[in-house]
């Protein structure tokens, strides 16, 4: 039997009715009479995970087939949330799966909803990882996501009296329907030992060795006509690391540590989204990654050429950020160490291959380790690196103070990756302006054409078509389809910004997200809020430079003035925040305590209750971003101006309708070029403004004596009103606040303010609001993350669509 004869007939709903019932049989084991909604989510996903494998075989068959270039997208953080819908759309399936579910008297949304989101990312840069997978396989980029499978993702956020709780979080628990386990790609990584000469060769003698193994997950484009790999690496320990004899003789815990400390380098995602504290597990977690990846590149390579100098006509690697920065040393070393290469010219293939993205400009963000580490965990790579400092230096010829790669006792991994790659990217038109003024200025003359922006963008099937069926529907109405996958088209929705009808038309799809997402919020939760308000949202990380104590302290001022004058004729609002603080980040942690104190106060204030409210749904990720998002009217992107790299919620909330309240910052400046600077609530200090407000002396204290409703503020807070049994629980934000405020929160709180009372004022003429709206949807087709990739694969990697 060949495999062409094992295709499947047409997905009618005939033979899907018959798949799903074969797989809750045969691969769940269970009759419909006993299956749970967990069998029978287990049985739907194989029954959909099966269309998947014909456009997958197809497209690694004809990658093969034409001998073509593949990149690698090399990242410690892949957010992907669930995928069973996501998949179901993608395949074209989704129709088909609601009516053969409904002839069982199931739900689809109530199966899809079973389905615990895939964490293994922070924030932005693992959402982008995903969308950027996404949107390869869409547009027919023949691709490998490279990552490592985390048994326990990003922590669970609970909020006990306001306070931020972590627990585990426990994705494999039941297992997963959509890996495939590949026991036969698995490779060896060393670690530590010496490295010692041989006949004028370096050969590294590792102390010990953990294996890789793969798990692969299809990754199918909308369409269904191109599908990728996502490889996922697990560690497993070698056998010879369990001590049966150990064992049998009863020291059973003894036994097994060594299994257990291989077995660490998968277990856990590090929860930090900025600093990581130098730690040797994450330093072994990132090489684990690397090295395993690189040694399945060059196998895959080689089975099909034998010229490892012809590697970057058929390799791409893509560096997410530094974390898997050491892809430089690695390469060059398998070259020179096992494939014969002299130094330069293993230095010259890999930088061929290599790209790195840069996604932040933060100091402490910024990757470093002490040379004592790399020489405990790496000593042949800090070698290599020793060397290419060296070369660097010397590129430099008589500077004074050379930049280096090894400053001091660190490696700069930022400076490593830059200089062992032919592009380095930012990720959007201001950061990568800063990147390279501010970070990499010395690189950037020394390599003038290395540096290049390719501002982010996120997939319009999983956040417009997936999140927000209503506007979909109503978009394919006004304009036909295609739009899933060629965003621009969108712009045929200008046309109808002023026609009364579909202005109302438009405001009854809010509506309705309004309403779904208010009741997830009372069943999940037992927060009812009222739709008829204006709901205001701020979901990311919870970050200083993101401000969401601005947001809050605004909040407080609008409330106050509410009392003041409670028939003034207000706008009804709601204001919404998610979000997860770094366990350690123990000012974020109290800005969120604030928020939830905040919310206590003002929600049972029955002057003010029915014209504001303030919710923190506590674990916002990937699922509740679905549900939220399309529901909001005005998007929160009030980072201090130079700090945010680019954002991408600000992408996701203008393309479902949000109005955003922002500064000229990251994405937020491109977004509001498209969309119309009429169309978008501007405030606050540019990037050159903050740089120049920060030096001067005071400027804290003199922002707050300048504004009295920021007074008001902090005199509450100080007070006690939202801390009744505990006054001084505030005591460091209001010190913070007073005296240093590096985030400028009190110097750009008048514009706030003021931009705040614009929204008001907009909001209350619903043609005016709506017309706005439908403006920012029509407008946003630039940042599709399709058109990030086609940059991309022409302006970094050089690889032609298969599509
Ligand atoms: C080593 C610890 C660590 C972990 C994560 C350092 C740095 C990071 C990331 C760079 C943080 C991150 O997610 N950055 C975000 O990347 C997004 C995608 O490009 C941007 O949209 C965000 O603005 C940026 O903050």
């Amino acid at each position: 039997i060949r495999s062409d004869d094992l295709s499947l007939p047409e997905p009618t709903p005939e033979h899907f009715r018959w798949s799903l019932l074969h797989h809750l049989q045969y691969t769940v084991g269970k009759s419909p009479e006993h299956a749970s909604k967990f069998d029978w989510r287990m049985a739907l996903s194989h029954a959909i995970r099966d269309r998947a494998v014909n456009p997958w075989f197809a497209s690694t068959r004809r990658t093969w087939a034409e001998d073509r270039k593949r990149v690698y997208y090399l990242s410690m953080e892949f957010l992907i949330g669930r995928l069973l819908e996501d998949l179901a759309i993608n395949l074209g399936l989704r129709d088909v799966v609601v009516e053969v579910l409904d002839g069982f008297g199931l739900s689809f949304a109530d199966i899809a909803e079973d389905e615990p989101d895939a964490a293994l990312g922070n924030g932005g840069l693992g959402r982008l990882a995903a969308c950027y997978l996404e949107s390869m396989a869409t547009v027919g980029c023949p691709a490998y996501g490279y990552g490592l499978r985390y048994e326990h993702g990003l922590f669970e956020q609970r909020f006990e009296h306001g306070r931020q709780i972590e627990t585990p979080e426990n994705w494999l628990a039941e297992g997963t329907p959509w890996d495939f386990t590949r026991p036969e790609s698995a490779y060896q990584v060393g670690f530590g030992g010496e490295v010692a000469e041989e006949d004028g060769h370096q050969l590294w003698r590792p102390r010990s060795r953990v294996l890789a193994a793969a798990h692969d997950t299809p990754v199918v484009g909308y369409g269904g006509r191109w599908a990728n790999t996502l490889r996922l690496w697990a560690a497993m320990p070698n056998a010879d690391l369990f001590d049966l004899a150990r064992f049998n003789s009863g020291e059973f815990a003894a036994a097994s540590e060594p299994e257990a400390l291989a077995r660490s380098l998968s277990r856990v995602l590090y929860p930090n989204d900025t600093t990581e504290g130098g730690k040797e597990l994450r330093l072994s977690q990132e090489y684990f990654l690397t090295s395993a990846s690189v040694q399945d590149i060059l196998r895959r390579y080689l089975a099909a050429h034998d010229d490892l100098t012809r590697l970057p006509e058929y390799v791409a690697i893509q560096m997410n950020d530094t974390h898997p920065a050491i892809a430089g040393p690695e390469l060059i070393r398998l070259l020179v160490d096992e494939h014969g290469f002299g130094f330069d010219a293993a230095v010259d293939v890999a930088t061929r291959v290599l790209g790195y993205t840069n996604h932040t400009l933060l100091p402490e963000a910024l990757e470093r380790w002490t040379v004592d580490l790399m020489r405990k965990v790496l000593p042949r790579h800090l070698q290599i690196i020793e060397r290419l400092d060296t070369q660097f230096v010397e590129l430099q010829g008589s500077r004074p103070d050379p930049v280096r790669l090894i400053g001091g006792d660190q490696v700069n991994m930022g400076d490593l990756a830059f200089a062992t790659s032919h592009r380095v990217n930012g990720v959007s038109a201001l950061h990568s302006e800063l990147v390279r003024k501010d970070l990499f200025p010395v690189h950037d003359e020394l390599h003038p054409d290395r540096i290049v922006n390719i501002t982010n963008g996120i997939t319009p099937r999983r956040w417009l078509r997936l999140a927000n069926p209503h506007l979909s529907r109503l978009i394919t109405d006004t304009i036909g389809e295609g739009w899933e996958t060629d965003l621009e088209r969108l712009r045929g929705l200008e046309q109808h910004a002023d026609d009364p009808a579909f202005q109302a038309a438009f405001g009854r799809t809010k509506h309705l997200a309004k309403e779904g997402f208010a009741g997830w919020l009372a069943d999940e939760h037992g927060i009812e809020l009222p739709t008829n308000a204006l709901f205001d949202a701020q979901v990311k990380r919870l970050h200083e430079y993101k401000r969401q104590l601005l947001n809050i302290l605004w909040t407080i001022a609008h409330w106050q003035r509410i009392k003041r004058d409670p028939g003034a004729g207000w706008v009804p609002r709601v204001k919404i925040f998610g979000g997860k603080a770094a366990p350690s980040y123990h000012t974020a942690k109290d800005i969120i305590r604030l928020i939830n104190d905040v919310g206590q106060v003002v929600n049972n204030d029955p002057e003010t209750r029915d014209l504001l409210r303030v919710v923190y749904p506590p674990n916002y990720g990937v699922s509740m971003a679905e549900k939220l998002i399309p529901a909001a009217d005005l998007s929160e992107q009030i980072s201090t101006a130079g700090m945010e790299a680019s954002g991408t919620g600000n992408m996701k909330f203008a393309l479902n309708g949000a109005l955003t309240i922002g500064t000229l910052d990251g994405a937020n400046i491109e977004i509001r070029e498209q969309v119309g600077p009429e169309n978008f609530f501007l405030f606050g200090l540019t990037a050159d403004e903050v740089a120049a407000r920060r030096a001067e002396p005071d400027h804290a204290r003199a922002a707050i004596e300048r504004s009295q409703p920021l007074q008001d503020v902090l005199q509450a807070i100080a007070e006690g009103t939202f801390s009744p049994d505990e006054t001084h629980r505030y005591g460091g934000l209001l010190d913070l606040m007073w005296n240093s405020d590096w985030f400028l929160v009190a110097s750009d709180f008048d514009a706030y303010d003021a931009a705040q009372g614009e929204v008001e004022r907009a909001y209350r003429d619903p043609q005016h609001w709506q017309r706005m709206a439908i403006l920012n949807v029509a407008r946003m087709g630039y940042f599709s993350s399709d058109r990030s990739i086609r940059e991309y694969m022409s302006e970094i990697w050089d690889i032609a669509p298969a599509l």
